[in-house]
């Protein structure tokens, strides 16, 4: 029921609002977001679109209240976006009992802390990617999730893509046969420079301490859910990484500093359906900003898809009569309803972009709540992400195949 997808709190919402005779819309979910970075713009412009390009849902976002440190600079990110109150001590915000939900946009290492904090408050948690630091945390936050009944996602943004999600209903079609490969990258370049810092609003991700790991748990954590949801559970790995710069200025003391992350990683793995999977990402690769792709190859048909394009996914089918027969690019903007999500948008042949996919992640936990189901990938789906992750780094440090 809704009840138990929204959890506690929805309950003492009712009964106080009833106490008091006061009048509360109960289809508003009053959002607590915190964290006003790259994410939590992000998130806010998905929450923002919501209620015009999905109106026919019962709940609708509330931007309630932004939360920060510095007073001035939430102060400027609520009053831009358009949030009705600030906070700058998390465990205030948690303390409110007009927010619903709580949208964790911090850096990676303080996750669990405020999940935790929030679920003991019976507060909906939305968590950014990855879910946790390690195996083991990311199982205490879907545990305590699961035992309080709050509804949670984690926001691996990638799968709401339209081509993405396009790809995921082909798989479940069966049109691609037999499953042999898997093949994935995510590439970036802007960690080539050694004056690059790490730590601080800008560089956490450089820092081990704030972000538990380098680009596996950054950037091969989005390859790995849309692999595990896409094709399956994966059984063993083994992984090289790489620390290309090895020391590199610390922002909080301005001092060389060790670099502890990995700054490439690359796998090879096998996935439980028999298919072979290779995974590969680095900052270091000269020329690509986001690059992100996966291919999937079958026994009848091969999909693949391009960030760097995402409104197209790649289609091979050798059952086409064989003159034809070619990669076909779709673009994905049909109206017709087969292609996911786009009949919310423009008109057919006009596309949509990034942000998109965190207004559909938006749109379906809103949904999710009046369904009374889950809103994928939850915590406990991204704890399946965590543990390869864990088999990835374990397996670089002991240049053995590690199981899952
Ligand atoms: C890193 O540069 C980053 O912003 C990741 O943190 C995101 O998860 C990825 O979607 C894009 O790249």
């Amino acid at each position: 029921s809704v009840m138990h997808m929204a959890g506690r709190n929805e309950l003492n919402r009712n009964t106080s609002a009833h106490k008091r005779g006061k009048v509360q819309d109960m289809t508003q979910i009053r959002l607590g977001m915190i964290g006003y970075g790259f994410m939590g713009r992000a998130h806010t412009n998905a929450f923002k679109r919501v209620p015009d390009f999905f109106p026919e849902l019962k709940y609708k976002p509330v931007l309630q209240a932004a939360c920060g440190r510095n007073q001035d600079k939430v102060n400027a990110f609520a009053a831009q976006w358009g949030f009705a109150s600030t906070e700058t001590d998390w465990r205030k915000l948690l303390e409110r009992d007009d927010i619903d939900a709580v949208d964790i946009c911090a850096p990676n290492d303080r996750h669990k802390e405020i999940a935790l904090a929030a679920i003991a408050q019976g507060k909906m948690v939305l968590c950014e990617k990855p879910l946790a630091m390690n195996t083991a945390d990311g199982i205490e936050m879907a545990e305590a999730a699961e035992k309080a009944g709050v509804a949670n996602t984690v926001w691996y943004n990638y799968r709401r893509i339209p081509a993405v999600m396009l790809a995921k209903h082909i798989v479940e079609s069966g049109k691609l046969g037999r499953i042999y490969h898997y093949r994935a990258n995510f590439l970036q370049d802007w960690c080539i420079s050694e004056d690059v810092p790490q730590g601080g609003a800008s560089n956490w991700r450089l820092n081990i301490a704030e972000a538990g790991s380098g680009v596996t748990g950054d950037l091969l954590a989005h390859c790995i859910d849309t692999a595990l949801w896409l094709n399956g559970s994966i059984d063993k790995v083994t992984a090289m990484t790489e620390t290309f710069v090895k020391q590199r200025v610390h922002v909080e003391t301005g001092q060389l500093a060790p670099v502890g992350i990995d700054d490439a990683c690359a796998f090879l793995c096998r996935f439980s359906n028999g298919s072979l999977g290779l995974f590969e990402s680095s900052r270091y690769a000269r020329g690509h900003k986001a690059l992100y792709t996966f291919e999937i190859n079958g026994a009848n048909a091969s999909i693949r898809w391009d960030l760097h394009d995402l409104h197209r996914l790649e289609y091979f089918d050798h059952g086409d009569e064989s003159a034809l027969r070619g990669w076909r690019s779709i673009h994905v903007s049909d109206h017709g309803g087969d292609h996911p999500y786009m009949g919310r948008w423009w008109v057919p042949g006009l596309q949509i972009g990034y942000e998109h996919s965190f207004v559909h992640q938006a749109a379906d936990f809103m949904e999710s709540l009046e369904k009374g189901q889950p809103c994928p990938p939850t915590f406990r789906d991204a704890v399946e992400t965590q543990k390869v992750c864990e088999a990835v780094l374990n397996s670089a440090a002991s240049e053995i195949w590690e199981k899952i």
